[in-house]
This record gives C-alpha cells, structure tokens and sequence, in this order.
C-alpha cells in the first residue's frame, strides 16, 4: 500500500489538486497532519472528500489533548459520511512543542493513547459512552448518527506506543525510513499483537517517511536535507548511535535551526549519512530499491511525507510511473 503526507501550511485547494493527482496515479490514501497552527485537519479532509473519488482520506496525526476523543469521534465520523465510507483515523499523543505554546498540559501519552483508542472504538460501535480511565473520561456520551467502520492508526515510534499499536490498533505510523529503525519497531508491534492475542498481520506497519524523489539525485537530496536536519535535531540519542551517527551533531544542528542558519544546514551540516539515515531519497531507481527494502522487511504501507521531492507534482508523478506502477 501506498500513502502520501499533506502538511495543511499549503492552502487546501492546492492540496485537492496534489491530492487527486496522487489518486490519479495510484495511492490508496492521503494523510494529513494536525497541528493548531496549520489550516484544521478536517476542514482539509472535507475538501479532499468532495475532490476526490477512491483515495482514503486519514488524519495523520491528531490527538486526544487539543480535542476531546468525543469531538473527535464526530469529525471523523462526519468525514466518514461526506467521503462514502473512506476515513481513517490517525492518532497520536501530539507533539509537546506545539501544546506548550497552546498552554496545554502534556500528561501520560501512553496512557491517555491507549483510552482514548477504547473511547474511540466504543464511539464508533454507536455505544453510549461510560468510561471512567485515568486520563480519558467519559460520561454516557454517544453519537447521534452512524460513524461507519472507521480503522484506528496510531502514531508511535517508541517500543510501548509500537507495543500498543500491535495490541489494539488496525495500523501504525511510524515517522522513519530506514530498515534498520522498522526491525526494531516491528518486533515491538509483534509483542503487542501477541500480548492482545491478535495475529500482527492485522496491524498495517505504515513507514511515515521523509521522502524525496527526482531524476537529478542531487536536487532530490538538497529538498531533503532541512526536513532530515528537523529529524536529526528531535530524535533520542539511542535512535542518532543506531544509526552511527555522532550525537553532538544534534545540538550543532538544532542551534542551526533555532538561528534560522539554513545555509549552514544545506552547507554541509547535514551529511549523506544522515540523509540515508532519516529519508528515503534520490533517484527514481534508488528509491524504488528502498521502498522494496523496506517491503521485505514487513513494512506494508509506504507513506511519502514531506517534502515528497523538489516539485511536489512531478514527484507525486513520478513515484506513481515508477514505484506504485512497477510494485
Ligand atoms: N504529532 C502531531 O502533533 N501532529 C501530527 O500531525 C503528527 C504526525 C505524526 C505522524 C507520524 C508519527 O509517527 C507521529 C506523528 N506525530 C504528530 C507525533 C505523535 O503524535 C506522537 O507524539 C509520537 O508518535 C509519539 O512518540 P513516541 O511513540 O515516542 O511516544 C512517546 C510519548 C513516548 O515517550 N513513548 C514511550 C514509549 O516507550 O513508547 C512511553 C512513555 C510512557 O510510558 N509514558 C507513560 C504514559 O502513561 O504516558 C507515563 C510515564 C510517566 O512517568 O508518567
């Protein structure tokens, strides 16, 4: 299966039209981010709803701490019905910067993930809603129209969240690239599904992927490289040494950042090593030989995420002539 990333910073009209294009060619869903100061996820989805035919539509990634898991039931569920059944949703616990800026307290993500899954699920089956969890409450709350099957994604990187997805969701999301990080995350998914008595087949492993693609290698690198310095500067230690990748070269690339210091970025900054690391990038061919890397391991969805290439339509193009089409 293959996805494709829409970051909501672009005006939602120019979204539909990569959007129908990328149906045109071949992706089986689009996934848009959440964050408050970007365009809001669902007015986006309803857009791409009435653009588009085929493609699923998912949030990529919302959360349970700017929405209540209720509220969140009903947009979802109303994209459901304008989109003929073709919603998914994609939650996560959120991204901390974001919600201190927000003024809003980031307590137990893991906890709070996993009842808000069980909320959700309940909300979706048109239950009446009692739950009394420890982070997510919930009393007698039901939806006043039919939500529809709507499969439950969850963005995680770190081996309880990946443990989680395995144990109650239809699919994960995994912001990486690179093999390396997938055999780490799918044994973790693999214990989840096994604590939950589930087959792990069931849960679909989505690499949420940094993703640049041209004819020239070197401008598809180039386009990578400030979103890899993004990666490098919030990923744990334990993530930069799995990759062998100096640890001090985080601090340099976040000071880099803080400045607005992008020519030092692209300057060298950031290396072919980080590059290889953190995106799956360059040619068509090179490409498509990491997508079918990651495909032998148990990856089963593709998502390209941001920036997709140097020309985002020509890119959307050429993944689907030559990695969907030869797939
Ligand atoms: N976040 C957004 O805000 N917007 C987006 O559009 C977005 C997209 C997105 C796409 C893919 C993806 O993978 C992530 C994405 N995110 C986005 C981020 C996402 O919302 C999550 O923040 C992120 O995936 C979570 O990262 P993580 O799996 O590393 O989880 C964190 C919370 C973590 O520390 N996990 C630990 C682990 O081992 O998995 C568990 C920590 C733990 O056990 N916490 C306890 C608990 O109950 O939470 C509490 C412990 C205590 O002492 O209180």
């Amino acid at each position: 299966m293959f996805g494709i990333e829409f970051v909501p910073s672009d005006p939602v009209l120019k979204l539909a039209s990569y959007t129908k294009l990328a149906e045109e060619v071949g992706f089986d869903n689009v996934w848009i981010t959440d964050h408050y100061n970007n365009r809001d996820v669902y007015t986006t989805l309803a857009v791409l709803a009435m653009s588009t035919n085929t493609i699923k539509l998912g949030t990529g990634v919302t959360n349970p701490y700017t929405r209540n898991v209720a509220v969140t039931a009903s947009s979802i569920a109303a994209i459901n019905d304008i989109s003929g059944g073709r919603a998914i949703l994609g939650i996560g616990p959120g991204d901390k910067a974001t919600f201190d800026a927000m003024g809003i307290e980031w307590t137990k993500p893991l906890k709070t993930s996993r009842e808000s899954i069980s909320a959700l699920r309940a909300f979706f089956a048109g239950k009446k809603v009692n739950q009394d969890g420890e982070c997510v409450k919930i009393a007698g709350a039901k939806m006043a129209f039919k939500a529809g099957n709507i499969p439950i994604y969850l963005g995680a990187q770190g081996p309880k969240m990946l443990e989680l997805a395995g144990e109650l969701t239809d699919g994960v999301l995994i912001n990486a690239s690179h093999p390396t990080d997938f055999e780490v995350a799918i044994k973790a998914i693999a214990a989840g599904a096994k604590k939950a008595g589930r087959d792990p087949k069931e849960v679909d492993v989505g690499a949420y992927a940094c993703f640049s693609i041209d004819k020239k290698e070197e401008k598809a690198i180039d386009a990578a490289k400030i979103v890899v310095a993004f990666i490098v500067a919030g990923s744990p230690d334990t993530v930069l040494e799995r990759h062998g990748i100096d640890v001090s070269a985080k601090g340099n690339i976040g000071g880099a950042i803080a400045k607005g210091d992008f020519g030092a970025l692209m300057g060298g900054m950031v290396t072919q090593d980080m590059v290889n690391a953190f995106s799956i990038c360059g040619t068509p061919d090179t490409c498509a030989q990491k997508v079918a890397d990651l495909q032998k391991i148990g990856v089963t969805q593709i998502v390209c995420g941001s920036p997709i290439g140097p020309n985002k339509e020509t890119a959307i193009k050429l993944i689907g002539k030559e990695i969907i089409g030869g797939n």
